[in-house]
């Protein structure tokens, strides 16, 4: 890579451009709600520029986009983004340069769950929850989304509250109702969390649960993973590489946490972590533009501004990706074959210890992209342009 008399990159060399393009085919997918007012339980902080409409969070997003060229994908939330008119969204979004993309359930927020939704002992109660499924399954329709994405909050906080047994059962029938509902490429992705906001069992609280279960619905119902939802300590890589495997890795929710689900800027907390993730995404075939899975972001922005936020997520993503793709994998193979503990490992640190800012910088500008677009977008005046324009911005996110 050769620089210029100013530093800035001039050249990428030919075998980077080939690894940095390989990501540019995944597609991150943002969701719309880190754009929005967020928060925690304790206090949601209302900043200056928030979006008061869903057409202004996915202007913030194409912003992302038009600066990284990483996140051509937006990810919905019903009822949060809920419009009139998912068609002339879903134009308005392809008018700035962006899609659509998967659509998220919410099943958590109505009073009518406060014992649970797809696993609650009253029909009726299932019954509306299903029905709001089919809800977000005709917004797909509208959207040309493929991916619904399911998060359920029910569980129990007391042992005996509830039976742990009838409970899975139900939420068996009431996804397999859903996933009939389902036409075309059209997909489940249901997610797992270990705790929270029940705090005895979750009826989704891990990878092997969510497998059990869309494994009994077919082929296109599979697991999201969100690297916040693991207890600490967790070999998050390993669950990746064997949902892999198996085939069923639906989806990330890529986020970063110190301690519980955090919902920080992904690689922010553990880049060597995520390095690792990606590294079992590329071994499993599961990176580039045939990939099954989705990379979407699953982020709230509480303190910091919020598209740049997004804007540091996405190359995050990119530089692990880029580290990732770096491993000399005929390398780490014979020095696994050997038995070469030390050698192995060293190959695999050798990649992550890889600046690749440089050479991304230089992908970027032969792309017509800024060299660095968190620069590119502080003396843009969007984030200025939004402050004053977009007084009394409502748009929840999570905490609200
Ligand atoms: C909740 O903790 C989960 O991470 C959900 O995936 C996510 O926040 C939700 O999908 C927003 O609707
Ligand atoms: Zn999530
Ligand atoms: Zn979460």
């Amino acid at each position: 890579m050769t620089t210029s008399s100013t530093g800035a990159p001039t050249s990428v060399s030919t075998g980077f451009a080939a690894i940095a393009d390989v990501l540019a085919e995944q597609a991150i997918e943002l969701p719309s709600w880190a754009f929005g007012n967020s928060g925690t339980r304790f206090k949601v902080f209302a900043t200056p520029g928030t979006p008061r409409s869903v057409q202004e969070k996915i202007a913030d997003a194409a912003r992302v986009h038009e600066l990284t060229g990483l996140a051509p994908k937006v990810a919905l939330h019903i009822p949060w983004d809920t419009v009139d008119d998912y068609g002339a969204l879903r134009a308005y979004a392809e008018g700035l340069g962006v899609r659509i993309g998967t659509i998220n359930s919410n099943t958590f927020q109505d009073d009518a769950y406060k014992f649970g939704s797809l696993t609650h002992v009253d029909e009726t109660v299932r019954r509306k929850a299903v029905e709001h499924h089919f809800a977000c399954i005709d917004v797909m329709d509208a959207t040309g989304s493929r991916d619904l994405k399911i998060w359920l909050a029910d569980g129990t906080n007391y042992a005996g509250q509830g039976d742990l047994r009838g409970r899975q059962d139900r939420l068996a029938e009431s996804l397999a109702t859903i996933y009939d509902r389902l036409s075309g490429d059209q997909r489940m992705v249901l997610e797992y969390k270990f705790f929270e906001p029940a705090f005895y069992h979750t009826d989704v609280p891990d990878w092997g649960t969510s497998y059990a279960q869309v494994s009994a619905l077919g082929e296109r119902a599979m697991v999201c993973l969100d690297t916040g939802h693991h207890a600490p300590g967790t070999n998050i890589e390993f669950i990746v590489m064997q949902l892999l495997r198996l085939g069923k890795l639906g989806s990330f929710d890529f986020n970063s946490r110190n301690y519980a689900d955090d919902d920080l800027i992904v690689g922010a907390a553990d880049p060597f972590q995520l390095f690792r993730i990606l590294f079992e995404v590329i071994r499993g075939g599961g990176l580039g533009r045939d990939s099954e899975v989705a990379f979407m972001l699953d982020q709230c922005h509480n303190v910091e501004d919020k598209v740049p936020g997004q804007i540091r997520s996405v190359l995050n993503v990119q530089e692990m990706t880029a580290r990732a793709l770096l491993v000399d994998r005929d390398a780490l193979a014979k020095a696994q074959a050997d038995g070469d503990v030390l050698g192995a490992n060293g190959v695999l640190m050798d990649a992550f210890y890889t600046d690749v800012r440089t050479d991304l910088a230089a992908w970027r500008e032969s792309r017509g992209l800024p060299a660095d677009p968190m620069h590119a977008y502080a003396v843009s005046g969007y984030q200025r342009r939004i402050e004053t324009e977009r007084v009394g911005g409502t748009q929840t996110g999570w905490g609200a």
